[in-house]
């Protein structure tokens, strides 16, 4: 009887756990950067709802051992009741981890669906080029493949162990809108990362990547190369810098007013 009890308690202190884990803010996103953009908060989402699956069926299975342990422990040395199988049983454990996998799939592909939309009239299309070592950003007129060039920022490779201020190439995109990015990759592959953005996708040499996604928290964020392309990838650095949409506009108009490079 104590034991039960014992058990009963355990599990409740582990539930509490769980609810003062999933309330406290940077705990709560398990691992996960601050998201900011839509995108990046549904890919949280689904994140935290894989570990609340995850600890349920851990809480289960650590529910089933120890009351195997506390309840079933040798008592003599009687062998105790052989039995082959028990049908119920087989069909349910069975069935469960199916029905486990076909929910996490269905988040799964509802979520990547949206993460990989694409809109027909993306307020800002960048293509952004990876190459040994650095990056450029094209800001286009429109996401066509003849779109016209409007302003660039072209990188230079960055010294990871002592970064100079405004050393990295700077991506502005505006809050509040649709940004695509073209991925685009003449060397060997490379791949674009914003952590904040939750997301990264590969650039390709032949093949033309492209995302879209949706600040929505200004603010300058880190990003780098994710895919391991060389002697010098480590000097891969950029910044996402997300600014109001006036600011946008002026920081385009700027640029263009300096020739469309800077
Ligand atoms: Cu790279």
């Amino acid at each position: 009887m104590r034991s039960r009890r014992a058990v009963r308690s355990a599990g409740a202190l582990g539930l509490l756990a769980l609810t003062a884990t999933a309330c406290s803010g940077e705990a709560s996103r398990l691992g996960m950067p601050e998201p900011i953009s839509d995108q990046a908060e549904r890919m949280l989402t689904l994140w935290q709802g894989s570990w609340i699956a995850a600890f349920a069926v851990g809480v289960l299975v650590w529910g089933l051992i120890i009351w195997a342990v506390l309840f079933h422990r040798k008592r003599t040395e009687d062998l105790p009741p052989q039995v082959r199988y028990n049908l119920p049983i087989e069909i349910l454990y069975t069935a469960v981890p199916f029905v486990i996998i076909g929910v996490l799939f269905f988040f799964t592909a509802r979520d990547q669906d949206y993460v990989e939309t694409l809109s027909d009239d993306p307020a800002v299309t960048v293509e952004v080029t990876g190459y040994q070592w650095s990056w450029q950003f094209d800001y286009k007129d429109s996401p066509a493949k003849n779109a016209r060039t409007i302003a660039t920022v072209t990188g230079i490779p960055v010294d990871p162990n002592h970064p100079v201020p405004g050393g990295k190439p700077v991506l502005t995109v505006p809050a509040g809108e649709k940004v695509r990015i073209k991925l685009v990759a003449n060397d060997v592959i490379h791949s674009f990362w914003v952590p904040a953005l939750l997301y990264k996708k590969d650039l390709m040499p032949g093949l033309d990547n492209e995302f879209e996604f949706t600040a929505n928290k200004t603010g300058t964020y880190e990003g780098r190369c994710a895919e391991l392309c060389g002697v010098d990838h480590s000097r891969m650095l950029f910044q996402l810098r997300v600014v109001t949409p006036e600011q946008y506009r002026t920081y385009i108009t700027n640029a263009q007013n300096a020739g469309g490079a800077q």
